[in-house]
């Protein structure tokens, strides 16, 4: 039988307090893996925690930076005396930056990079070792239709998603002789605080523009949820997913397949 389950794994989302991560964790957790999540903001970690107990989850939380390689290994660490090696790491954490490049200040450029993709290579190399020495592990990256596509005033967000698609790429390569599968998750245009000014009602009371123009272009004619990405996630967290290697699946309601409507 095809096992989808996560019974007895440790899975490490990181920016989990809301969002994407918490609705991957949750699913991970409904299907038996131990959760722990972090953030880089104490108040939100301490609400993260409190939402995990409301869904009957009991979450282990960490205040941890994901660009801070040094805070990094002493959570990993921290995590192994504490819970136990990692079996799972989704690498969510993610910022994004909507500025027109000229525009744009080379610290803002560096700040999206070292989150969104220096960030991934820090944690996966954290975690690679123990998961070698265990004999299988799980690493999940959170790309986007970035990863593929580019937009105005997206260039940060975008080179680091192409960067983090190659990542995965390059993960695989040298560590699937491991039992190790990286993949990523590609999602299209999901509601959650990331994308809320993008939705955001107009002083008139009219749809933002953004808003309209995503719901035109996308097959399934409408905006995806975090939950939409639950399953996808469970699928390549599971043993069901062990032949599937430097993949990025898209969970983004068909817009990548679409060139879109005639005007
Ligand atoms: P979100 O609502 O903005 O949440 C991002 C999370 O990352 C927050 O918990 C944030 O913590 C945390 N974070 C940011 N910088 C961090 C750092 N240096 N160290 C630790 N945690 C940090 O984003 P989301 O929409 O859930 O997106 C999650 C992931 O999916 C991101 O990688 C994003 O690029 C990707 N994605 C999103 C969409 C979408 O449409 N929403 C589509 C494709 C891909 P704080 O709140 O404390 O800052
Ligand atoms: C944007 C959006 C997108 C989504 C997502 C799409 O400003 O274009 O924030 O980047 O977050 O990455 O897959």
């Amino acid at each position: 039988m095809v096992n989808f389950r996560l019974d007895g794994k440790v899975a490490l989302v990181t920016g989990a307090s809301y969002g994407i991560g918490y609705a991957i964790a949750k699913a991970y957790a409904e299907a038996g893996a131990t959760i722990v999540f972090n953030d880089i903001d104490e108040a939100k970690l301490k609400k993260g925690l409190a939402d995990y107990k409301a869904d009957g989850i009991e979450a282990h939380a960490y205040l941890c930076d994901v660009t801070d390689e040094e805070v990094v290994k002493d959570m990993v660490e921290k995590i192994e005396k504490e819970i136990g090696v990692i079996d799972i790491l989704v690498n969510n954490a993610g910022i994004i930056k909507r500025v027109p490049m000229i525009e744009m200040s080379v610290k803002d450029f560096r700040q999206v990079i070292d989150i969104d993709l220096n960030a991934p290579f820090i944690m996966a190399k954290a975690v690679i070792p123990q998961m070698i020495k265990k004999g299988h592990g799980k690493i999940i990256n959170i790309c986007s239709m970035m990863s593929e596509l580019g937009r105005e005033t997206v260039s940060a967000y975008a080179a680091a998603k192409g960067g983090l698609k190659m990542l995965t790429r390059n993960i695989c390569a040298e560590y699937g002789q491991y039992n190790i599968q990286c993949n990523g998750i590609g999602p299209g245009y999901i509601e959650t605080p990331q994308t809320a000014p993008l939705r955001e009602r107009q002083p008139d009371g009219s749809r933002h523009p953004f808003d309209a123009f995503i719901v035109t272009r996308t097959p399934a004619a409408r905006w995806g949820t975090t939950d939409d990405l639950q399953g996808p996630a469970v699928f390549l967290a599971s043993d069901a997913s062990n032949f599937v290697n430097g993949h990025v699946l898209y969970v983004d309601g068909g817009i990548l397949a679409y060139i879109g409507k005639q005007p």
